[in-house]
Protein backbone atom coordinates (compact mmCIF):
# COMPACT_ATOMS: atom_id res chain seq x y z
CA UNK A 1 0.00 0.00 0.00
CA UNK A 2 1.51 3.67 -0.34
CA UNK A 3 0.49 5.07 2.56
CA UNK A 4 3.72 3.90 4.75
CA UNK A 5 5.32 5.16 8.02
CA UNK A 6 8.55 5.62 6.62
CA UNK A 7 7.56 7.39 2.93
CA UNK A 8 9.67 10.67 2.67
CA UNK A 9 6.48 12.06 0.89
CA UNK A 10 4.26 13.61 3.26
CA UNK A 11 0.76 14.51 3.25
CA UNK A 12 -1.54 16.39 5.65
CA UNK A 13 -4.99 15.26 6.62
CA UNK A 14 -7.18 15.80 9.03
CA UNK A 15 -7.37 12.62 12.24
CA UNK A 16 -10.92 12.75 12.30
CA UNK A 17 -13.72 14.39 11.22
CA UNK A 18 -17.54 14.69 11.64
CA UNK A 19 -19.47 11.81 9.41
CA UNK A 20 -21.01 14.06 7.03
CA UNK A 21 -17.74 15.31 5.56
CA UNK A 22 -15.91 11.74 5.86
CA UNK A 23 -14.63 10.57 2.60
CA UNK A 24 -14.61 14.04 1.16
CA UNK A 25 -11.84 15.84 2.97
CA UNK A 26 -9.39 17.58 0.45
CA UNK A 27 -6.24 14.89 0.89
CA UNK A 28 -8.65 12.61 -0.92
CA UNK A 29 -7.47 14.07 -3.85
CA UNK A 30 -3.86 13.38 -3.18
CA UNK A 31 -3.87 10.57 -1.86
CA UNK A 32 -6.26 9.26 -5.30
CA UNK A 33 -3.36 10.70 -7.11
CA UNK A 34 -0.46 9.04 -5.32
CA UNK A 35 -2.18 5.66 -5.36
CA UNK A 36 -2.22 6.43 -9.44
CA UNK A 37 1.10 6.34 -9.60
CA UNK A 38 1.99 3.93 -6.89
CA UNK A 39 4.04 6.82 -4.84
CA UNK A 40 4.35 5.76 -1.07
CA UNK A 41 3.38 8.79 0.85
CA UNK A 42 3.12 9.10 5.14
CA UNK A 43 0.40 11.31 6.36
CA UNK A 44 0.58 14.07 9.42
CA UNK A 45 -2.78 14.23 11.36
CA UNK A 46 -4.21 17.15 12.67
CA UNK A 47 -6.78 18.28 14.80
CA UNK A 48 -9.90 20.21 12.89
CA UNK A 49 -10.87 21.34 16.11
CA UNK A 50 -8.32 23.08 17.48
CA UNK A 51 -6.27 26.36 15.85
CA UNK A 52 -3.49 25.17 13.67
CA UNK A 53 0.04 26.37 15.33
CA UNK A 54 1.93 28.95 13.53
CA UNK A 55 4.15 26.45 12.46
CA UNK A 56 1.60 24.70 10.08
CA UNK A 57 0.69 28.21 9.06
CA UNK A 58 4.30 28.33 7.73
CA UNK A 59 3.47 25.47 5.47
CA UNK A 60 -0.56 26.34 4.94
CA UNK A 61 -1.29 29.96 5.10
CA UNK A 62 -4.89 28.70 5.65
CA UNK A 63 -4.32 26.22 8.06
CA UNK A 64 -6.56 23.89 6.01
CA UNK A 65 -5.92 20.72 4.34
CA UNK A 66 -4.13 19.09 2.51
CA UNK A 67 -0.50 20.18 2.39
CA UNK A 68 2.69 18.40 0.75
CA UNK A 69 6.24 17.98 0.76
CA UNK A 70 8.37 15.83 -0.57
CA UNK A 71 11.63 17.41 0.78
CA UNK A 72 11.95 19.20 -2.55
CA UNK A 73 9.00 21.27 -2.37
CA UNK A 74 6.89 22.10 0.73
CA UNK A 75 3.29 22.77 -1.35
CA UNK A 76 -0.13 23.38 -0.24
CA UNK A 77 -3.52 23.73 -2.43
CA UNK A 78 -5.01 20.67 -4.11
CA UNK A 79 -4.67 21.49 -7.39
CA UNK A 80 -1.31 22.91 -7.29
CA UNK A 81 -0.29 19.64 -5.72
CA UNK A 82 -1.70 17.86 -8.45
CA UNK A 83 -0.65 20.00 -11.26
CA UNK A 84 2.99 19.26 -9.46
CA UNK A 85 2.90 15.40 -9.16
CA UNK A 86 1.41 15.58 -12.90
CA UNK A 87 4.52 17.42 -14.03
CA UNK A 88 6.28 14.11 -13.04
CA UNK A 89 4.40 11.42 -14.51
CA UNK A 90 2.70 10.89 -17.51
CA UNK A 91 -0.57 8.89 -15.64
CA UNK A 92 -1.25 11.99 -14.76
CA UNK A 93 -0.76 14.54 -17.02
CA UNK A 94 0.01 13.47 -20.50
CA UNK A 95 3.45 14.46 -22.04
CA UNK A 96 1.44 15.37 -25.68
CA UNK A 97 1.16 19.67 -25.17
CA UNK A 98 -2.19 20.01 -26.89
CA UNK A 99 -3.68 17.38 -24.09
CA UNK A 100 -1.71 18.31 -21.81
CA UNK A 101 -2.84 21.82 -21.80
CA UNK A 102 -6.48 20.40 -22.39
CA UNK A 103 -6.03 18.66 -18.66
CA UNK A 104 -4.37 21.88 -16.92
CA UNK A 105 -6.92 23.48 -18.37
CA UNK A 106 -9.97 21.15 -16.98
CA UNK A 107 -7.91 21.14 -14.11
CA UNK A 108 -8.59 25.07 -13.59
CA UNK A 109 -12.28 25.04 -14.80
CA UNK A 110 -12.63 22.27 -12.01
CA UNK A 111 -11.45 24.54 -9.21
CA UNK A 112 -12.66 27.59 -10.37
CA UNK A 113 -15.81 27.53 -12.73
CA UNK A 114 -17.55 24.52 -10.71
CA UNK A 115 -16.24 23.74 -6.99
CA UNK A 116 -17.70 26.91 -5.71
CA UNK A 117 -20.52 26.55 -6.83
CA UNK A 118 -21.05 22.91 -5.50
CA UNK A 119 -19.10 24.00 -2.43
CA UNK A 120 -22.01 26.46 -1.53
CA UNK A 121 -24.27 23.83 -1.59
CA UNK A 122 -21.82 22.17 0.71
CA UNK A 123 -22.05 24.96 3.01
CA UNK A 124 -25.56 25.82 2.91
CA UNK A 125 -26.86 22.31 3.76
CA UNK A 126 -24.06 20.74 6.09
CA UNK A 127 -21.98 23.35 7.94
CA UNK A 128 -25.18 26.42 7.62
CA UNK A 129 -27.88 23.47 8.37
CA UNK A 130 -31.02 25.13 10.03
CA UNK A 131 -30.08 28.54 9.68
CA UNK A 132 -33.37 30.17 7.85
CA UNK A 133 -31.02 32.60 5.79
CA UNK A 134 -29.49 29.05 4.46
CA UNK A 135 -32.61 27.53 3.27
CA UNK A 136 -33.86 30.94 1.29
CA UNK A 137 -30.77 30.94 -0.02
CA UNK A 138 -30.88 27.43 -1.58
CA UNK A 139 -32.61 27.82 -4.76
CA UNK A 140 -30.53 30.51 -5.79
CA UNK A 141 -27.48 28.17 -5.59
CA UNK A 142 -28.87 25.32 -6.98
CA UNK A 143 -30.15 27.62 -9.75
CA UNK A 144 -26.08 29.03 -10.52
CA UNK A 145 -24.60 25.52 -9.87
CA UNK A 146 -27.21 23.98 -12.41
CA UNK A 147 -26.01 26.10 -15.25
CA UNK A 148 -22.63 24.92 -14.51
CA UNK A 149 -23.41 21.03 -14.37
CA UNK A 150 -25.87 21.55 -17.63
CA UNK A 151 -22.80 22.94 -19.44
CA UNK A 152 -20.21 20.18 -17.98
CA UNK A 153 -22.12 17.30 -18.63
CA UNK A 154 -22.45 19.25 -22.64
CA UNK A 155 -18.51 19.49 -22.51
CA UNK A 156 -17.90 16.49 -21.68
CA UNK A 157 -20.31 14.98 -24.32
CA UNK A 158 -19.52 11.34 -24.92
CA UNK A 159 -15.99 11.25 -23.69
CA UNK A 160 -14.68 9.01 -20.73
CA UNK A 161 -12.39 11.75 -19.50
CA UNK A 162 -12.18 15.61 -19.67
CA UNK A 163 -8.83 15.33 -21.35
CA UNK A 164 -8.45 12.96 -23.71
CA UNK A 165 -7.04 10.22 -20.98
CA UNK A 166 -7.64 9.89 -17.71
CA UNK A 167 -5.72 12.88 -15.50
CA UNK A 168 -5.20 15.15 -12.74
CA UNK A 169 -8.07 17.01 -14.07
CA UNK A 170 -10.78 14.36 -13.73
CA UNK A 171 -9.39 13.82 -10.17
CA UNK A 172 -10.14 17.02 -9.36
CA UNK A 173 -13.24 17.05 -11.40
CA UNK A 174 -14.51 13.94 -10.17
CA UNK A 175 -13.79 15.15 -6.15
CA UNK A 176 -15.63 18.25 -6.70
CA UNK A 177 -18.98 16.58 -8.09
CA UNK A 178 -18.49 14.29 -4.85
CA UNK A 179 -19.33 17.23 -2.69
CA UNK A 180 -23.28 16.81 -3.71
CA UNK A 181 -23.33 13.23 -2.78
CA UNK A 182 -25.58 14.11 -0.05
CA UNK A 183 -28.23 15.65 -2.48
CA UNK A 184 -29.93 13.85 -5.64
CA UNK A 185 -28.52 16.87 -7.70
CA UNK A 186 -26.59 14.77 -9.81
CA UNK A 187 -29.11 12.09 -11.03
CA UNK A 188 -30.19 14.90 -13.36
CA UNK A 189 -27.19 14.34 -15.30
CA UNK A 190 -26.45 10.91 -15.72
CA UNK A 191 -23.27 11.54 -18.12
CA UNK A 192 -21.93 13.33 -14.85
CA UNK A 193 -23.39 10.91 -12.29
CA UNK A 194 -21.97 7.66 -14.53
CA UNK A 195 -18.23 9.79 -15.18
CA UNK A 196 -18.20 10.31 -11.14
CA UNK A 197 -18.73 6.83 -11.19
CA UNK A 198 -16.15 5.85 -13.23
CA UNK A 199 -14.00 7.58 -11.20
CA UNK A 200 -14.98 6.22 -8.37
CA UNK A 201 -14.45 2.45 -9.51
CA UNK A 202 -10.52 3.15 -10.36
CA UNK A 203 -9.04 0.82 -7.72
CA UNK A 204 -6.61 4.06 -7.01
CA UNK A 205 -9.25 5.81 -5.80
CA UNK A 206 -11.01 2.97 -3.79
CA UNK A 207 -7.67 2.78 -2.30
CA UNK A 208 -7.36 5.94 -1.82
CA UNK A 209 -10.81 6.36 -0.01
CA UNK A 210 -10.51 3.21 1.85
CA UNK A 211 -7.17 4.61 3.39
CA UNK A 212 -8.31 8.28 4.58
CA UNK A 213 -11.57 6.41 5.94
CA UNK A 214 -9.46 4.03 7.69
CA UNK A 215 -7.14 6.94 9.44
CA UNK A 216 -10.38 7.87 11.20
CA UNK A 217 -9.32 8.03 14.64
CA UNK A 218 -13.34 7.37 16.07
CA UNK A 219 -15.81 4.89 14.26
CA UNK A 220 -17.84 6.17 11.80
CA UNK A 221 -21.60 5.99 12.68
N1 LIG B 1 -8.40 25.44 -1.81
C1 LIG B 1 -7.91 24.50 -0.83
C2 LIG B 1 -9.08 24.18 0.11
C3 LIG B 1 -8.61 23.32 1.25
C4 LIG B 1 -9.78 23.07 2.20
O1 LIG B 1 -10.87 23.63 2.06
N2 LIG B 1 -9.52 22.24 3.21
C5 LIG B 1 -10.53 21.94 4.18
C6 LIG B 1 -10.74 20.44 4.28
S1 LIG B 1 -11.42 19.80 2.77
C7 LIG B 1 -10.07 22.39 5.54
O2 LIG B 1 -8.94 22.17 5.94
N3 LIG B 1 -11.00 23.01 6.29
C8 LIG B 1 -10.77 23.42 7.65
C9 LIG B 1 -10.49 24.88 7.74
O3 LIG B 1 -10.67 25.61 6.76
O4 LIG B 1 -10.11 25.31 8.83
C10 LIG B 1 -7.41 23.23 -1.52
O5 LIG B 1 -7.99 22.85 -2.55
O6 LIG B 1 -6.44 22.62 -1.05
Amino acid sequence: MPQCDSASTVLTAYADVPAPVRGQVRDLRIRWALQEIDRDYRVDLLDVFKPRPDSYKAWQPFGQVPAFDDGQHQLFESGAILLYLGEQDARLLPVDPAARWQAITWLFAALNSVEPFVAQIAMLDLFQAGKPWAAEARPSAVKLLTARLVDLQTALGERDCLAGSFSIADILMVTVLRILDHTPILQDYPALAAYKARGENRPAFRRAHAEQLESYASPAN
